[in-house]
């Protein structure tokens, strides 16, 4: 079998795989269900067999690219750079959302002003260190005042399952945009479409205004 095979059966298989952990959890050990933290709505969601563990100590965001200085930025240097905090809708494009969720972290625009962002670079590739997730967003987009690069949510570190350390939130698109477990951001001059965007869903992930959906906007 070849890459691209196995790679579709770890997909499906990580899902099931997840929702089977879950299941048996929850039917073995009483009382459990109302222990673990309150996802509040949320569906945790991963295109790996698992999600990817990083400590604070070891994370770093590599900004590269058409930048002035090339940033390896460690979690403590964002916790210096100027907190930007936001309480805003989370909806996935599947129909699933979370309303009022509480975000903490550095605007991607500061980050890219510290990188000094060349005036042409009309683009941004995004990585994940779980090895397969990946985002784009133009230029544009990514200078909103609502796109955050997030490392705390309900007020408190990002939990490793919805991300953390470090994870995106780009709050007027649908969740798919919203990388997990961030690593790297690359500026370039073209968009390159993401993981979803690769598998047919809107590069421009506007919520209520793409992928054939009416949802209200955050
Ligand atoms: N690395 C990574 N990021 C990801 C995903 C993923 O599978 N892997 N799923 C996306 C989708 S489709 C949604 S709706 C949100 C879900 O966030 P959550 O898992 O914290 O609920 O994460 C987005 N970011
Ligand atoms: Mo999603």
């Amino acid at each position: 079998m070849g890459m691209l095979g196995l790679g579709a059966v770890g997909v499906v298989f990580g899902r099931q795989l997840n929702s089977a952990v879950t299941t048996t959890i929850n039917a073995t050990v009483p009382g459990l269900g109302q222990v673990l933290p309150a996802a509040g709505g949320f569906r945790i969601y991963t295109v790996t067999n698992g999600y990817p563990e990083m400590s604070k100590a070891d994370y770093r965001l590599k900004v590269s690219g058409a930048v002035d200085q090339e940033l390896n930025l460690t979690f403590s240097d964002l916790e210096t750079l100027p907190q930007t905090s936001m309480t805003k809708d989370f909806q996935c494009v599947t129909g699933w959302r979370v309303d009022d969720v509480p975000w903490t972290g550095v605007l991607l625009s500061d980050i890219l002003a510290v990188a000094g962002a060349k005036p042409g670079a009309t683009a941004l590739a995004i990585d994940s260190f779980d090895g397969a997730y990946t985002e784009s967003l133009t230029m544009e987009q990514a200078l909103r005042p609502d796109m955050l690069v997030a490392m705390s949510m309900y007020g408190k570190p990002i939990t490793r399952e919805h991300g953390g350390p470090v994870r995106l939130y780009v709050a007027p698109m649908y969740g798919y945009k919203s990388l997990k477990w961030l690593s790297a951001i690359e500026v370039i001059d073209e968009v390159i479409p993401g993981y979803w965007e690769q598998r047919g869903y809107d590069i421009d992930a506007w919520i209520g205004q793409s992928n054939g959906r009416s949802d209200e906007p955050v």
